[in-house]
């Protein structure tokens, strides 16, 4: 066997865990690549050579073209995210679920939502309100990874993709994938009774193959991220319903917040209050970093981190350095 094909499932320190029809295979990193400081993700596509079929050892020698990533966890080629909330325990968060849904939108990559707990309270108007809101945005599951109700729907939506499972700690993330592959040796832990949140159990980014070819990732819970790298006349892009209003606003820069004939205010009847709350808070974010950009001498940087190699188009960070840093 001379090369190979396979995705990158798990990274170590050392080494680097590829996963091809011939077995999962422990990798170094060709020297050259290293050189030509080309980075290698979890969900990366990559050729194998130097294979060793009794060791399960090989070399990375090539990555292929990524057709998204996202960088906190650093994952490529997602097809989509999964948007994890729990009913209770902790509380359901408007602001928060939104700010997720945004930061998927602002990668391009499809989000589902996926609501947990919902044997906490069965027939709660919470439910309910959260299906108006949502349904006609986005795909929604209601699950209970305790009682394993609506973990056939979630598996039909997980089916020959990669996904990756985001939310907050304690929502359930790991509790459900446990459901879904009861084989692997996860750990969840228990939600604190002070604060009825869990805590950080999930260190390592891995994609975890559920079925053949349908790949899950988990991650920790982030706490909190904030709109930091868009400007606010952008953010309407990120809200559905808000960016099909803005199409009949007077002003073609308008910000839908106290502007003059301004078709979203104009509508807001039409839209959920906490949608459009949210979609304030994150104008707010986003005129900050509008600010420190103007004003402290910052100036946005493209830095190409990802060199070419044949047939490989470059993949640009945006990293934001000082001027006089060169
Ligand atoms: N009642 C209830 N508790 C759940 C459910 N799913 C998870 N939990 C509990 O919530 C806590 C946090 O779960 P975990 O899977 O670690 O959350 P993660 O931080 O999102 O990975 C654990 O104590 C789980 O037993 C559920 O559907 N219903
Ligand atoms: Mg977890
Ligand atoms: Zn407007």
């Amino acid at each position: 066997m001379t090369a190979l094909f396979g995705k990158v499932i798990k990274k170590h320190s050392d080494f680097i865990y590829v996963k091809s029809n011939a077995g999962l295979f422990e990798c170094k990193i060709r020297e050259r690549l290293k050189k030509e400081k080309i980075e290698i993700l979890v969900g990366d596509n990559v050729k194998i050579e130097e294979i060793n079929t009794e060791t399960f050892q090989a070399i990375i020698t090539e990555v292929l073209e990524r057709s998204n990533f996202i960088s906190r966890p650093a994952i490529a080629n997602i097809d989509q995210i999964i948007i994890v909330s729990s009913l209770f325990e902790p509380d359901f968060d408007f602001v928060q679920i939104n700010r997720y849904l945004c930061l998927a939108k602002l990668s391009n990559i499809p989000a589902i939502l996926c609501i947990n707990k919902i044997d906490i309270n069965k027939n709660c108007a919470l439910r309910t309100k959260i299906s108006s809101i949502y349904e006609p945005l986005y795909k929604i599951v209601f699950t209970s990874a305790l009682e394993g109700s609506g973990l056939q729907d979630l598996k039909k939506h997980l089916s020959g993709k990669i996904s990756v499972l985001a939310g907050m700690s304690g929502v359930g993330k790991t509790s459900l994938l446990k459901k879904l592959c009861p084989d692997l040796n996860l750990k969840t832990k228990d939600v604190s009774s002070k604060l009825k949140r869990g805590t950080h159990t999930t260190r390592h980014v891995e994609l975890i193959e559920i079925k053949n070819k349908c790949f899950v990732a988990d991650t920790p819970g982030f706490s909190y991220l904030k709109f930091d790298n868009i400007m606010p006349n952008k953010v309407n892009d990120l809200f559905d319903e808000i960016k099909t209003l803005s199409n009949e606003c007077y002003f073609s820069d308008c910000l839908h917040l106290n502007e003059k004939n301004c078709n979203v205010i104009n509508n807001l009847d039409k839209i959920d209050q906490k949608r459009y709350e949210s979609y304030k808070i994150f104008v707010e974010e986003a005129f900050e970093y509008k600010k420190k950009i103007t004003f402290s001498g910052n100036k946005k940087e493209e830095v190409t981190k990802f060199i070419d190699g044949p047939g490989r188009k470059k993949t640009k960070l945006i990293k934001l350095g000082k001027k006089n840093e060169k």
